[in-house]
């Protein structure tokens, strides 16, 4: 278990959630729920929350975010219970961020901080760290920001809320650039190694099956139930970062390689996809997309949208894209009412898939589908191999269904049942192209 869930918790936090009064109540979403995670994103990190305060902002003023009234208010807030650090549960601008700051003579750190924050604290893989740094060093270019000594002291001194005052942060600017040009030439290298550990995994010819989800969705541990592994699965925002593939067998034989991967939330900072883009569109060659979702949320709609939101940064158009399943987890723990509603809807959508990935409730249904989404998108081919090639034979007998088998002079005609993961994969290993392809009915 990585060391921070062990890390005494000694640094408290006031969280200010800013309501939009005159965004009609629909489009609010849901602002408890709302609350819930913003204190979600602050544990995530070992903050303590020790008061949670809820804002009305009708108008935005552009220096502060808030009105005078409700900085007063939440200035009596900060001097009643001291916290280290506030969290604006919104994006500040620079300016918002250093008058907050100086107002009220206290650490401030926005939405985006956090998650950045965050990010920083969960990275492992060498990738991982280069990204979340770059990220971190775009976000704090424009910003002067007090010292913070909490993360400085975690994450040995790499926060990039912690360092230097302000004076010496403007000389530091030129410095941030160099740092920038540095990481991303780091950047370049290391993914070019990936890209050479991927080819070698493109050689390995299952398709690829991927999770994707809103934070905390249940993704890690659905992956974990499936193939036996022990990723680490926890109430924790942001539990994953780094991309983990493993092999697994379905129940027909077929063998897939199925992701986990890092959970998306909203408002997800932009520099964050960015850094993240090369990891994250991963997922946008996979053969088949599991979008899992929590149906205990009350915001359970609007996360969606979030999702499809940052899949359509990425490229991949929800609503049209066939290779998308909605798996809902957590049957096992959400209101009746609820229930009754998702059993309903897949009742007469094959395409959503209600599971609980603790009780495992709906597992098996669910690798049915994926089974036979696959073998749907299979077709029939003929290949013509030459006898001496004994080879490229086994590998269609290991991995696609052989139909029929026809022995001629100096060639063998076979015809075989095999998805276009596994053909592109066959095609990329041997020199051989089907012959007369046919669709299947
Ligand atoms: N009741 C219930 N809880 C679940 C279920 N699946 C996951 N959980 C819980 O939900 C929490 C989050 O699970 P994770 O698997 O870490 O979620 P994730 O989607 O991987 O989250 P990130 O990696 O943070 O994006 C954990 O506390 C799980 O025990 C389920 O089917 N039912
Ligand atoms: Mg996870």
């Amino acid at each position: 278990m990585p060391e921070y869930i062990h890390t005494k918790i000694t640094e408290t936090a006031l969280i200010v959630h800013p309501v939009f009064t005159n965004v009609p109540t629909l489009e609010r979403g849901d602002n408890d729920q709302a609350m819930e995670e913003a204190c979600g994103l602050a544990e995530a990190i070992e903050l303590n929350v020790c008061h949670r305060l809820q804002v009305n902002i009708n108008r935005i003023n552009p220096g502060h975010l808030f009105g005078k009234g409700t900085r007063e208010n939440i200035h009596a807030a900060i001097k009643q219970y001291k916290p280290n650090i506030v969290m604006i549960n919104h994006t500040l601008s620079p300016v918002q961020q250093r008058n907050l700051e100086k107002q009220f003579d206290s650490k401030i750190i926005d939405r985006t901080g956090l998650i950045l924050e965050i990010f920083g604290a969960r990275a492992q893989t060498k990738e991982g760290t280069i990204q979340v740094e770059l990220a971190q060093l775009e976000y704090q270019k424009s910003r002067l920001v007090k010292a913070w000594s909490h993360l400085e002291r975690q994450r040995g001194g790499q926060s990039f809320i912690g360092g230097p005052g302000e004076s010496q942060l403007e000389i530091d600017k030129r410095l941030i650039a160099g740092r920038i040009s540095n990481l991303k030439k780091e950047l370049i290298k290391v993914r070019q190694t990936r890209e050479l550990g991927r080819k070698a995994r493109e050689r390995v010819p299952f398709p690829v099956v991927a999770l994707v989800g809103y934070t905390n969705a249940g993704k890690s541990t659905l992956f974990n139930r499936l193939t036996n592994s022990n990723v680490f699965a926890q109430d924790l925002l942001f539990a994953t970062l780094d991309p983990t593939l493993r092999r697994m067998e379905l129940p027909s034989g077929r063998e897939i390689i199925l992701s986990d991967t890092v959970g998306f939330i909203s408002d997800l900072p932009t520099h964050l996809i960015e850094a993240f883009r090369a990891t994250l569109d991963q997922t946008k060659h996979a053969d088949m997309i599991l979008h899992l979702r929590d149906s205990t949320q009350t915001d359970y709609d609007a996360h969606k949208q979030d999702v499809i939101n940052i899949m359509h940064d990425l490229g991949i158009e929800y609503e049209s894209d066939e290779r998308i399943f909605e798996v809902i987890n957590k049957i096992d723990a959400c209101s009746e009412t609820r229930h009754e509603d998702i059993m309903h809807g897949a009742k007469f959508n094959d395409n959503i898939i209600p599971v609980s990935a603790v009780t495992g409730e709906g597992i098996e249904g669910l690798l049915e589908e994926i089974d036979s989404f696959l073998s749907r998108h299979s077709k029939s081919l003929s290949y013509e191999l030459p006898l001496s090639d004994g080879k490229a034979l086994a590998w269609l007998y290991q991995h696609a269904e052989v139909i029929q088998t026809q022995d001629g002079e100096d060639v063998n005609r076979i015809l075989v049942h095999i998805d276009t993961a596994n053909q592109n994969r066959f095609e990329g290993l041997f020199p051989y192209a089907p012959h007369e392809p046919r669709q299947d009915s």
